[in-house]
């Protein structure tokens, strides 16, 4: 099965409206809460006036910071507890400083704007200059400046590198901010009853949210139930803190009642966490034949308001991946993490690792300028080639496995029939009627599948082990349950065909569940394309493990030796013996009879399985992407767009594949349509979906896609993660192309978004 594009388990139900979302989850005595959003960027609060609020029927009450102040402030990063709601001042448009609960969601938001907040202003830095400015005030209070971090990466410059490298030059490249934008946005639902509580919550990481619970309410983790149900899609930014997880259960336990919350559309644009907002300052050194010799890169993240600790860390994983997938013998790296008076940022699709490759992307392209080359010959000079691999790079710890770098761009090459490409590229420039031709290439590599802790400590849950256990039914069928919290990847398809393979059973004979943490009962999440290269891994462990279970009833069924057995059709066979053979159903059903098994034999076919894997996997590949442009509009038109995808071992090829497209799509619409920006005032400009650029079909190409399948040696089933690889890879294959096609002119950069403005 592992191979085979078998249609998705979950797809019934979701595309016959089936699924179960947390809005469609009723309880009765239900109530509704809502937020009280800042108005202003950066005020102190002066006041709150919620009698005209309250006085409206249906109103349960309205509850500010004050009212919380018993409520343990959400464990974090030592210095950035997280407050619930703003206390005595707000830090970004869009803050909760107050909390109405009602009858009903109507009621509620009518209450919410007649709740009345007075604010004395403060200076609004919004920008990243305004908030490093010698006469900036200090945003978050725990914090003395809005300097949050500045870290070195690397011990030691590259000045010698630089000053040795034959030639060499100088970039600012801006990774602008962008949102999520899931289809559904973010969504709790708490239920505080007798001396427990349920939470039923839009999340990635159920388990982890039952530990903070826990924490904060001091309650053992028994009596709590987190449940991610169905969750409409999360890229990440469903990964981090949000107050209503613990306002709506201590709302619930305070009024007896259920509690729901469901941001809407421009709630979600100001509340929940953006992604990317890097600046990144680069130097690189070269030779004239274009093989890069040293890199140096400072990079200053925009973290918003509030810090979150995810947020504040995420160019580590940009500095570990600043090399590509190229042989950059030096690189120096370092950060700072700046609040600005904008919404928190943290992780969305590819967290950090996208801003890696979109520099390094950019760096060969501008490289490759300078000296006149073409961009594909700069690459060939600098790829890493398979015999290199394992490649420790520059960064310690961070060693890619088995790869062909090379292959994958040739195979790209010949897909877009780059030589033709460039012939006609050189037709339409001297046809003044001719839209402008450019062709963009992105040679990308990214990690996946957050893991070994040592790595991950300081991103706590990020990384880990994943769990799984299984158990086969005295049908022969097979109940699997998985720590990761799937939203939109297809695990009930791919888990099932790992334990089909592994235990040879049907596929229809397996079923996956997830997202409960009083069914499974421990996780991590799904994060950090973490699915196949963690989880995947648990569950293959597990069902060898059973598997092996079963050779064994199988041998004293069969009184043979367990390691003479040969699996056969559904059961096990003596080797060499097709009389001698026996059953799953019948070994299943023997496992459960005690007085017929060896003395000492466990009893059930069961096992629970932890894996951690000891290295991350590298993803990669080769993205092509051809555009035209318009000469008397500036639009750019995507008409091509070809991926070269490595994920290792490929589970289901059409769900890789569906991968690569959302990945992809995400990254052509931050190169040419996405952008959150706020004004000076740092109010957004862009919190609606009028004015929030997402792509819609006719704006996005028909992707081509091949893969090139490398196992990785890294973990058994030699499978490396996808969810993120495609918004990694396209964001530079754009603009790449863009720029090429605008090269004649002098043109070197255009920044994201690459609108017809720009
Ligand atoms: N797969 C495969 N073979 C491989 C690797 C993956 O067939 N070698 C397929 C499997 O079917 C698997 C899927 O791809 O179910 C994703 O697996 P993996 O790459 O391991 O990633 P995760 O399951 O950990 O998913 C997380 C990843 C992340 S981090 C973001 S962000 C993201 C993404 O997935 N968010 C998504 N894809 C998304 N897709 C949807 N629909 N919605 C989101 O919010
Ligand atoms: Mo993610």
């Amino acid at each position: 099965m592992i191979g085979s594009a078998v249609p998705r388990k979950e797809d019934a139900a979701l595309l016959t409206g089936r699924g179960t979302f947390v809005d469609d989850i009723q309880r009765p005595g239900l109530l509704h809460m809502v937020y009280v959003q800042s108005t202003e960027a950066h005020a102190l609060i002066t006041g709150i006036d919620t009698s005209a609020a309250t006085a409206l029927p249906g109103v349960v009450g309205v509850w500010t910071a004050e009212d919380f102040a018993e409520l343990p402030a959400r464990p974090s990063v030592p210095g950035l507890e997280r407050h619930y709601l703003a206390g005595e001042k707000v830090h970004y448009v869009g803050e909760p400083v107050a909390v109405v609960v009602a009858a009903d969601r109507y009621t509620a938001a009518d209450a919410a704007r007649a709740v009345e907040v007075t604010y004395e202003p403060l200076p609004v830095m919004a920008t990243l200059e305004a908030a490093l400015a010698p006469d900036a005030v200090p945003i978050f209070a725990p914090l003395p400046g809005n300097l949050a971090l500045e870290q070195p990466v690397t011990p030691d410059d590259v000045a010698a590198e630089l000053d040795a490298a034959p030639r060499r030059l100088r970039a600012r490249l801006v990774n602008q901010r962008v949102a999520g934008a899931p289809m559904e946005p973010y969504g709790v639902l708490a239920d505080w009853v007798g001396n427990g509580v349920t939470v039923w919550a839009t999340v990635q990481a159920p388990h982890r949210v039952r530990a903070e619970i826990a924490q904060v309410f001091g309650l053992a983790r028994h009596l709590i139930r987190v449940v991610a149900p169905d969750v409409g899609g999360a890229f990440g930014v469903k990964s981090s803190f949000m107050p209503e997880l613990f306002l709506a259960p201590e709302l619930s336990r305070r009024l007896g009642r259920p509690v729901k919350f469901v941001e809407t559309r421009r709630e979600h644009m100001t509340h929940t966490y953006h992604g990317r907002d890097q600046v990144q300052e680069v130097e690189v050194g070269f030779d004239e034949n274009g093989a890069i010799l040293a890199l140096d890169v400072t990079i200053t993240v925009n973290i918003g308001g509030v810090p979150d600790p995810v947020g504040i860390g995420l160019p580590t994983l940009t500095s570990y991946m600043l090399g590509g997938c190229y042989r950059i013998p030096k690189i120096a790296a370092r950060y700072r993490s700046v609040l600005t008076n904008t919404t928190p940022t943290a992780s969305y699709r590819g967290a950090g690792r996208p801003e890696a490759s979109f520099l390094i992307e950019r760096v060969v392209d501008l490289v490759a300028l300078e000296l006149g080359k073409d961009p594909a010959e700069v690459r060939k000079v600098n790829l890493i080639g398979p015999e290199q691999m394992p490649y420790q790079t520059p960064f310690e710890g961070i060693v890619y496995d088995e790869a062909d770098y090379p292959a994958a761009l040739e195979l790209l090459l010949g897909e877009l029939d780059y030589d033709a490409l460039r012939a006609e590229q050189e037709r339409r420039r001297a046809d003044p009627g001719a839209r402008l031709l450019g062709v963009g290439l992105s040679t990308f590599v990214e990690m996946a599948g957050f893991g070994p802790t040592p790595l991950f400590e300081q991103f706590g849950y990020l990384g880990g082990w994943e769990s799984a256990n299984l158990r086969l039914q005295p049908d022969g069928s097979v109940i699997v349950l998985v720590g990761t919290a799937p939203h939109g990847q297809g695990h009930q398809t791919a888990m099932a065909q790992i334990v089909a393979d592994e235990l040879g059973v049907p596929f229809e004979a397996v079923s996956v569940f997830y997202g409960d943490t009083a069914v499974v009962q421990e996780g991590i999440g799904t994060m950090g394309s973490r699915g196949m290269p963690v989880a995947g891994n648990a569950v293959r462990q597990a069902a060898v493990e059973v598997a092996d279970q079963a050779r064994r009833i199988a041998a004293h069924l069969l009184e043979a030796d367990p390691d003479d057995l040969v699996r056969v059709g559904d059961g096990f066979q003596v080797k060499g013996v097709p009389d001698a053979a026996v059953p799953l159903a019948a070994v299943v059903e023997r496992s459960f009879k005690p007085h017929l098994l060896p003395e000492g034999t466990r009893l059930g076919l069961e096992s629970t399985a932890y894996y951690e894997p000891k290295n991350l996997s590298y993803p990669s590949g080769a993205h092509g992407c051809v555009v035209e442009i318009e000469r008397d509009t500036g639009r750019v038109h995507v008409v091509r767009y070809v991926c070269v995808d490595d994920c290792g071992t490929v589970i289901n090829p059409m769900n890789a594949r569906g991968q690569v497209h959302g990945g992809v799509a995400q990254g052509i619409a931050q190169a040419l349509f996405e952008k959150v920006s706020f004004d000076a005032e740092g109010r957004p400009l862009a919190a609606s979906l009028e004015e929030y650029m997402l792509p819609g079909m006719l704006d996005l190409p028909r992707y081509e896609t091949h893969h090139i399948e490398t196992r990785s040696s890294f973990n058994p089933l030699g499978v490396k993660g996808i969810g993120e690889a495609g918004a990694t890879a396209a964001p530079q294959a754009v603009v790449n192309a863009v720029v090429d096609a605008l090269a004649h002119l002098g043109v070197r950069d255009v920044e994201m978004p690459c609108t017809p403005e720009r």
